[in-house]
C-alpha cells in the first residue's frame, strides 16, 4: 500500500496539555508519526511518497473562512503581542454566553476552539496544512484507481468542526478529503472512525447531509472525552437523518464487544453502497494507551484491517490517533496489512 508522508509534521510540537488538572507533557507529539513511518518502511508496506501542495480551497469546503484564516494568522498575532512561548486557549463561549467573534487573540482561539488541548507554535500552520496535503494526495491517488492508500496524517482531524479544533485536532483531514471526493465526482462517501474518541467534528459537518454517511465506534460520552458528542441516538438531522451511526462502548471494551459494533458499522457501510470509504485511523484504542480504556491487542487490528478490506471498497485510511507510541507503528501498520491480505 502507497504511503503518503510529510516530514512537515515536526513543525508542530506543543509543550503542554491539561491532564487531570496537571500540565502534562503533550501526548500528541512527532515521535508517534516517526514510529509509523518506520514500521510501514521495516515491514516494507510499499512506496511512500511526499504530498503535492493543494492551497486553502478545499480546506475552504469544509471549514468556515474566519476560522481558516484565525489559524493561519494566529501566531503571527501572538507574536505581535510579544509572546513567543506556545499559545493554549483558556475561555470559551458556552451557554448564554455571548457567539460574538472578538477582536484579540485570546478572544478568538476561545472563540475557535471547545477544549485546550490544541497547542498553537510556529509550525503549527505549516504542519496542518501539510497534514491536509498528506490526506489529499491520497485521495488524489485512490481517485486514479489504487484500492487503497494510507495518508499518514498529523497533527490528526477528527475533533476538528467546521469552525471549531479541540482534540489536538486543527483541520479535519478526513472530512476535506470525503468532501473532495464529492467535489470530483463521487454521489456517496463513507466514513468509518475507528478511534477510541468520538470523531465529534467530522459527525457535525455532515450531520445534515445524506451524501456522506459517518460511522463512529469509540469510548461511551457518558465517561470518555470528547463527553458531549457521540451517543447512539444521534442519528443525523434533516436530509442526514439516517445517515450517522455512533457506537459507544464501554471502558474496558476488548475485541469481542468491540468487533460486534465493527460488523454493525459494516453493514451500515455495505447497504450505503459509497463510492469510497474513509477510514479515521485511530489506534488509541490499544489495552496499553495511556490515555484510553479499551483493551485491543495487536493482532486484533489485522483482523480490523481484514474487516474492512471485506467491503471491497476503495479506502483511504488516514492517520488520527494512538498515544502507546512504541507500538502505534506496529498496530496502525497492521490494519493495514489485514486490509491488503
Ligand atoms: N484523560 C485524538 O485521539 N483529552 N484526540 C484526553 C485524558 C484529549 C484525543 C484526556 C484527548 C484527545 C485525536
Ligand atoms: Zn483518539
Amino acid at each position: 500500500m502507497l504511503t503518503i508522508y510529510s516530514d512537515d509534521h515536526h513543525l508542530h510540537h506543543g509543550k503542554y496539555e491539561l491532564i487531570d488538572g496537571q500540565l502534562t507533557p503533550c501526548f500528541e507529539k512527532p515521535s508517534r508519526a516517526d514510529m509509523v513511518l518506520a514500521r510501514a518502511q521495516k515491514v516494507k508496506l510499499g512506496e511512500v511518497a511526499a504530498p503535492r501542495e493543494f492551497g486553502l480551497a478545499p480546506i475552504l469546503r469544509v471549514h468556515d473562512e474566519g476560522f481558516v484564516h484565525f489559524l493561519k494568522d494566529a501566531w503571527t498575532e501572538w507574536q505581535a503581542m510579544g509572546r513567543d512561548y506556545d499559545m493554549l486557549p483558556f475561555t470559551w463561549p458556552n451557554r448564554r454566553l455571548r457567539q460574538t467573534i472578538p477582536d484579540c487573540i485570546d478572544g478568538k482561539f476561545g472563540y475557535y476552539s471547545f477544549d485546550a488541548g490544541v497547542p498553537i507554535t510556529a509550525g503549527t500552520w505549516q504542519a496542518v496544512s501539510s497534514s491536509v496535503n498528506v490526506a489529499l494526495t491520497g485521495q488524489a491517488e485512490l481517485a486514479k484507481g489504487a484500492r487503497g492508500v494510507f495518508s499518514l496524517c498529523r497533527p490528526p482531524g477528527h475533533h476538528a468542526a467546521a469552525d471549531y479544533m479541540g482534540g489536538y485536532c486543527y483541520f479535519n483531514n478526513a472530512a476535506i478529503a470525503a468532501q473532495a471526493m464529492l467535489d470530483q465526482g463521487a454521489s456517496r462517501v463513507a466514513i468509518l472512525d475507528v478511534d477510541y474518541h468520538h470523531g465529534n467534528g467530522t459527525q457535525d459537518i455532515f450531520y445534515d447531509r445524506a451524501d456522506v454517511l459517518f460511522t463512529s465506534i469509540h469510548g461511551d460520552p457518558r465517561f470518555e472525552y470528547p463527553f458531549f458528542l457521540g451517543y447512539a441516538d444521534e442519528k443525523g438531522e434533516g436530509v442526514g437523518r439516517g445517515f450517522n451511526f455512533n457506537y459507544p462502548l464501554a471502558a474496558g471494551s476488548d475485541w469481542s464487544a468491540w468487533s460486534l459494533a465493527l460488523a454493525a458499522a459494516c453493514r451500515q457501510i455495505a447497504a450505503y453502497a459509497p463510492d469510497a470509504l474513509i477510514v479515521s485511523l485511530g489506534v488509541d484504542t490499544f489495552k496499553e494507551d495511556p490515555i484510553s480504556q479499551f483493551k485491543l491487542d495487536s493482532p486484533d487490528y489485522l483482523r480490523m484491517g481484514e474487516v474492512i478490506g471485506a467491503l471491497g471498497l476503495q479506502t483511504l485510511f488516514v492517520m488520527e490517533g494512538g498515544y502507546a507510541v512504541e507500538e502505534i507503528g506496529i498496530n496502525a501498520i497492521n490494519v493495514l496489512q489485514g486490509f491488503d491480505s
